[in-house]
């Protein structure tokens, strides 16, 4: 007997229409619990209770809500605690804190700005480790490891470009109770650390290029308000950092590194991203120019630095003195790169995509692909039931034989409703319903979680459904995101319709004229524009807060893709009036 909502079976087959019913907007006609049948009759009035309570986003299973499991147990009442609370349009920040605890992603810490990656958000780390690991290595990329602390003297031999992030380096400055004869620093980047042994294991041209990454973690001690993956004030990262003998070396790699973080974002975490090269006030101020790909989140109408790929020029090798001697037997001085992606991209994968069942993956990370819930008969079937759940048992090897990742739910003390919920709360990407009836017939009913479209399939072509099912889903949710991030960049000539874009949560284009000095008066402007409007509610504030900044100046290939023509030479800079020199991207941004 069911825990929760005893033993009936008129209430347990209503349970297991109104579940389908409720990602279906018609059940199989021939379906011996389609409404036609005595017994789902009785139970329309359910389920119009029911699908309410689904809508207001509880994750209580169907069934729970039904008149016998409302009296049961305070575990019933810890499973409607499951669920989504918030909806991501009413309030995005709660939805997002909720999401990232309730999908088992985050636990927090008792240190401000400290998260716990929880096993299902590590494996999705894993999955872009592993996609990117695989990729720099095939451009002759090593992996390495340098320690976690800096000693202030090689900290500050860097002085120059420290300075302006001197307030967010943290400091060892006791061992025990007694103080440490000179305070080490947490690396906040490695840079410092590796350089002087770069200085050393370069001697010659025949050492280079050299090519180092580490997977690690650094600590940088934010003011600014943290968020689970986007601001933490530990986090982790790939760093690159690689040498070469000439510039044109150092300039290429730097685009075959950004065209790797694309893919990352797009072609693995289905997120949609912008190439280009930043500002000079926005650049790494250690190196010579930055790129980056920029990503873009609709809800809030911020954009984020998704990954940059520096060149740094000569800029450190003149400081740690990392020379060559080339053919000639000339010494000269390296061209360097530095690049790095963040676990800052798994918070934009889940900002983009997930709703307000919670969490949607794209197939290519997701830890689960695939959940097979048996639906069982209730009332004295137990020989059906166990060849029913034999029977998934099977669908879940022949999936595992062809490493699709898949789990059977089986649990007896669940409902199916209540499966599904938890599954979809948990972004599993598929889910297979097997009922008597499919049973029966050697079907199974699939579900995508990102569309809640239903395919029946026949058992035969099980795996090649799945897999084409997987692949679609990936490719469709890029699609959309793209299409909704497309229609978030608006073109503007002049302060008032640019200021109108970013009001209405858009990324703006606009001509430029690239002086820094403008640059600075967007941002005060933009400020005194935002304090202007005093009258807004807080959720409006929020999320129209915060100074307008240039994310990037796309690559000539993006303006091509979103049809902006270039720049002819009578155009003016939107803001100051004077000649423009560059398409610019703008926005509020995290
Ligand atoms: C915070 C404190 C101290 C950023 C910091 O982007 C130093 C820094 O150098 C700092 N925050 N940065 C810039 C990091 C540049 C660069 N390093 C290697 C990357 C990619 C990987």
């Amino acid at each position: 007997m069911d825990k929760e909502t005893g033993d009936s079976s008129e209430i347990e087959l209503t349970t297991l229409r109104v579940s389908q019913g409720s990602v279906s907007s018609s059940p199989p006609a021939s379906s011996p619990l389609s409404v036609d049948s005595p017994v789902a009759v009785t139970s329309l009035s359910k389920k119009k209770k029911m699908g309410s309570t689904r809508n207001n986003n509880t994750s209580e299973g169907v069934a729970a809500s039904s008149p016998k499991a409302q009296n049961s147990s305070n575990l019933k009442k810890k499973e409607s605690r499951e669920g989504l609370e918030v909806r991501k349009s009413e309030d995005f920040s709660a939805w997002y804190s909720q999401l990232v605890q309730k999908a088992e992603l985050i636990e927090f810490y008792d240190i401000s700005g400290c998260y716990i990656l929880r096993p299902a958000s590590y494996r999705i780390w894993e999955a872009i480790q592993s996609y990117f690991d695989k990729e720099i290595k095939k451009l002759g990329v090593e992996n390495a490891y340098f320690p976690i602390f800096v000693s202030a003297s090689r900290l500050n031999q860097e002085k120059d470009h420290v300075a302006g992030f001197a307030p967010e380096v943290a400091w060892v400055t006791m061992s025990g109770d007694s103080p440490l004869e000179e305070p080490i620093a947490v690396r906040p980047t490695s840079e410092t650390v590796m350089y002087p042994s770069f200085a050393k294991w370069i001697r010659s041209h025949r050492d280079l290029p050299l090519k180092i990454n580490q997977w690690n973690n650094v600590v940088r001690w934010e003011f600014k308000h943290p968020t689970p993956f986007l601001r933490s004030r530990e986090f982790l990262w790939q760093e690159g950092h690689t040498a070469f003998a000439t510039k044109e070396e150092a300039d290429g790699e730097v685009v075959q590194i950004l065209e790797l973080y694309r893919s990352v974002y797009e072609d693995l975490l289905a997120v949609p991203v912008i190439k280009g090269r930043k500002s000079e006030k926005e650049k790494f101020a250690g190196g010579l120019y930055t790129t980056t790909v920029e990503a873009f989140i609709p809800y809030s109408g911020r954009a984020i630095q998704a990954a940059t790929s520096h060149c740094l020029g000569q800029n450190f090798a003149n400081i740690f003195d990392i020379s060559f001697e080339d053919e000639n037997r000339l010494r000269k001085k390296v061209y360097q790169n530095s690049w790095g992606l963040t676990t800052r991209s798994i918070g934009v994968m889940i900002m983009v995509h997930s709703d307000d069942k919670g969490l949607v993956l794209p197939p290519k990370v997701a830890p689960l692909q695939v959940v097979v819930v048996p639906i069982r008969i209730r009332v004295n079937q137990e020989e059906i039931n166990s060849m029913l759940e034999q029977e998934c048992g099977e669908y879940v090897s022949e999936l595992e034989k062809r490493d699709i990742r898949v789990k059977l739910d089986s649990r007896k003390d669940k409902t199916p409703g209540w499966k599904f919920h938890h599954w979809e709360l948990r972004g599993v990407c598929l889910r297979l319903e097997v009922g008597v009836k499919e049973f029966q017939s050697g079907e199974v009913v699939i579900v995508r979680r990102d569309t809640g479209e239903r395919t029946v399939v026949s058992k035969s072509d099980l795996y090649e459904r799945v897999t084409q099912l997987l692949w679609t889903m990936q490719q469709e949710m890029f699609l959309r995101a793209k299409n909704i991030r497309d229609h978030c960049v608006a073109v503007a000539y002049n302060w008032n319709d640019f200021m109108a874009a970013i009001d209405s949560k858009q990324m703006v284009l606009a001509p430029w004229c690239t002086d820094t000095k403008c640059e600075e008066e967007v941002k005060r402007q933009s400020l005194e524009y935002a304090a202007s409007r005093g009258n807004e509610s807080v959720e409006e504030q929020s999320s129209q807060s915060g100074a307008v900044k240039s994310l990037c100046l796309p690559f000539e290939e993006e303006l091509s893709r979103l049809h902006i023509t270039p720049l002819s030479t009578e155009s003016n800079c939107f803001l100051c009036h004077t000649s423009a020199k560059a398409w610019t991207l703008w926005g509020r941004s995290y």
